[in-house]
C-alpha cells in the first residue's frame, strides 16, 4: 500500500511480512505485523550477533521490541488430545528462504528462555520493514545469538512428537 505501480501486489506484500501459525494448534492461523503491534510487547537489551558454528561476530544489534512467541502460540491455542501431549510438543520456526530453527515446549513454557523469545517489529525504537526482515524472531537468552535470529519469519509450525 502506499507504493507506485502496487494494485498486484497488496497480496504478496501481507503474506510477505505475515507469520503463520499451523500444524498441531487447535486454531491456525496468520498473524500480520500490524497484529503484532496492537499486542502487548517486550523489549530485548542490545546485544552481539555471533555465529554458533564459527563464532564469527556479525555486528551490533539494537534493542528489540516484539511479541513473546508463547503468546503467539497461547493465541492460536495447543491442541491436548492425549493428556499430556503438549508436553511432547515441538515448535518449528522457520522463514522465506527455507532456514529453520526448533523450540521445545518446555523450554519456551517452562523454563527462563521462554520469557526472552520474541518476534520483533522493532529495533532502536525504529519500525521494522519488510525489506528489513521483519519480522524477525530472536531468542534473547542464547549463549550465541545467530542461530535463532531468523530473519524474514514465514511461520511457526507445532508438531506432536511421536516415539
Ligand atoms: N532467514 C534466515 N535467518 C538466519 C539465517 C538464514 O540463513 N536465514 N542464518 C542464521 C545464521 S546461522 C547466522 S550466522 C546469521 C547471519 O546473519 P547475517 O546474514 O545478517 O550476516 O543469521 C541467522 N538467521
Ligand atoms: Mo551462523
Amino acid at each position: 500500500m502506499g507504493m507506485t505501480g502496487s494494485a498486484a501486489l497488496p497480496l504478496q506484500e501481507t503474506t510477505a511480512g505475515a507469520v503463520m501459525l499451523a500444524g498441531d494448534f487447535l486454531r491456525p492461523m496468520q498473524v500480520t505485523i500490524d497484529d503484532l503491534r496492537q499486542h502487548a510487547s517486550v523489549t530485548a537489551d542490545p546485544f552481539d550477533l555471533r555465529c554458533y558454528t564459527t563464532n564469527r561476530f556479525i555486528r551490533k544489534v539494537d534493542q528489540y521490541r516484539g511479541v513473546l512467541l508463547k503468546d503467539l502460540i497461547d493465541m492460536a491455542g495447543l491442541r491436548n488430545d492425549r493428556p499430556g501431549d503438549f508436553k511432547r510438543t515441538i515448535f518449528i520456526v522457520h522463514a522465506h528462504d527455507g532456514y529453520a530453527v526448533t523450540f521445545s515446549w518446555h523450554e519456551l513454557f517452562n523454563t527462563p528462555i521462554g520469557e526472552r523469545v520474541l518476534v520483533a517489529f522493532e529495533r532502536g525504537d525504529q519500525p521494522l520493514s519488510v525489506d528489513e526482515g521483519a519480522p524477525i524472531l530472536f531468542s534473547a537468552a542464547d549463549i550465541l545469538p545467530a542461530p535463532r535470529h531468523v530473519k524474514r519469519l514465514a511461520g511457526v509450525v507445532a508438531r506432536v512428537l511421536e516415539l
